[in-house]
């Protein structure tokens, strides 16, 4: 079988062709993993297709490793998406560069009007001091040196007000000229993303061939579902997003706490108590779906707000027939990752506006018993604070629970000092350690 690239596109079904053809490459992106894959290079090539725009070209860049590059250089960065059973190769993506190649040169140039990251959310802490942002700050010295005109520049990652907080990261490494100028002449909008792209395995390639009838190294599977919500900030032109599905609205706030806390909390509910190998399974477990429920019901929809007009019951009942869907085969493995970095927007935030409403958060504690109990007994932790996190397995959950609520990163000083949050979790931890977590949500259930 022949590799996808440009000369090989006619052997593909016209259907399943790309919608667009950029002339001109205006968005820069960091980190061009699956999930940008799937999402915003999806939502740049409707946009152009809506409009016949054709300047938002994306430049991937993938400085940690050459993987990327390595497999959609040769196919003329061509990549195929899977949604269910709809399959279409997507041209957005232009050019990937590899770790090495001038990024900077590429931020300053003026084509670029957008750049895009996402970079797991470790990508945005201070500690190691965070290369992909100073990386993007080398680039923004270079355009204003080159006096390049404006950019926006949106983090499309899982965490709260990303915005502001990509904005603040990027002040931390600007000279006083520098802010001055990216004061003037770059926005960082907020946005909420949400779209289920689990890593690709060998099978998903090798299905991908099947359907294509050429090789594809560069495939994504994904869900039907997409969703993107921006804050409507732009420094200058965009690609036309909002022709493409995507809102633009003044505050994505309200979406974006619903997002994190509904979705990615329950996914960490499944990681770390289903006892499931992928998410679909866990669905399955009518004691495990109940449980979710409750801590999306109890827990959760409590502490969001802003949401009027807005029918949260039918959202969080599509996140369950999402969660279900069988066609995904994404590991619990890849969610339970860097748990110290997902807990604290996920599920912290929320148990404090719990606790500080006089509420006892008490699935949201399980949750954490849950983590604690895979961060101490897991084999092979992947978590950038994993030195900190591994401990003795055999200890009381009341010692676990005191030195891993001591991790400041994590639980904040005030979540260490709560009383009622630290009883609720060493309870939870003692019952996991005890029973197990099957055993103790079946009793949950029954209770
Ligand atoms: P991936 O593993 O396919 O790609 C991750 C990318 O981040 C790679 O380019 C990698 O080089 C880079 N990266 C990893 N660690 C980094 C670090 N410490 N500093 C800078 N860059 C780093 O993962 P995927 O699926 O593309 O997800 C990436 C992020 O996108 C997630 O962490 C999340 O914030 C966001 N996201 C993912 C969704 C999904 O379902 N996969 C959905 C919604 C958001
Ligand atoms: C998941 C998310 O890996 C994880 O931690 O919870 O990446 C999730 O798949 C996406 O946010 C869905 O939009």
């Amino acid at each position: 079988m022949v590799r996808l690239s440009r000369a090989t596109l006619s052997r593909i079904a016209p259907a399943a062709r790309p919608l667009a053809e950029p002339r001109v490459t205006g968005v820069v992106h960091l980190g061009i993993g699956a999930f940008h894959r799937a999402h915003q290079a999806v939502y740049t090539e409707r946009a152009m297709a809506a409009t016949g725009d054709d300047r938002w070209g994306i430049c991937g860049a993938s400085q940690r490793s050459t993987d990327v590059a390595d497999r959609l250089r040769p196919q003329d960065c061509l990549y195929g998406v899977r949604a269910g059973d709809e399959v279409r190769v997507v041209g957005s993506v232009r050019d990937v560069l590899a770790p090495g190649d001038d990024l900077a040169a590429r931020l300053a140039a003026p084509e670029t009007a957008v750049v895009t990251l996402t970079i797991t959310e470790k990508g945005y802490r201070r500690d190691p001091p965070p290369t992909a942002i100073g990386r993007l700050v080398s680039g923004l010295r270079a355009r204003a040196a080159a006096d390049a005109g404006p950019l926006t520049v949106i983090s499309c990652d899982n965490l709260p007000d990303n915005g502001a907080t990509l904005a603040g990261l990027v002040a931390e490494l600007c000279e006083p000229a520098l802010l001055e100028w990216v004061g003037q002449n770059v926005r960082f909008p907020a946005t909420m993303v949400d779209r289920i792209v689990p890593a690709t395995t060998r099978a998903d390639l090798d299905d991908m061939a099947a359907r294509l009838g050429v090789i594809d190294l560069g495939a994504v599977v994904t869900e039907p579902f997409a969703q993107w919500v921006i804050e409507d900030s732009f420094a200058g032109e965009r690609p036309a997003w909002d022709r493409a599905g995507a809102l633009l609205v003044g505050d994505v706030r309200p979406y974006e706490r619903m997002k994190l806390r509904l979705l990615n909390g329950g996914h960490s509910a499944i990681a770390y108590l289903s006892g499931a190998a992928h998410v679909s399974e866990a669905m399955g477990d009518a004691a495990f779906a109940g449980f979710l429920r409750r801590l999306m019901d109890d827990d959760l929809s409590p502490t969001l707000d802003g949401l009027e007009g807005f029918d949260l019951a039918e959202y969080k009942e599509s996140l369950l027939t999402r969660f279900a869907n069988p066609g995904l085969r994404h590991r619990v493995a890849q969610i339970a990752a860097d748990g110290s970095q997902k807990l604290p927007q996920r599920l912290l935030d929320p148990a404090r506006d719990r606790l500080a409403g006089g509420h006892e958060p008490r699935w949201i504690a399980l949750v954490v018993a849950g983590w604690m109990r895979h961060v101490t007994t897991s084999r092979e932790l992947d978590d950038p604070l994993a030195g900190r996190l591994r401990g003795d397995a055999t200890a009381t959950a009341a010692a676990t629970v005191n030195r891993l609520l001591a991790i400041e990163e994590v639980f904040g000083a005030d979540l260490r000092e709560n009383r009622v949050f630290r009883a609720l979790v060493t309870d939870g931890l003692e019952r996991l350690n005890a029973d197990g977590a099957a055993a103790t949500l079946r009793a949950l259930d029954a209770g």
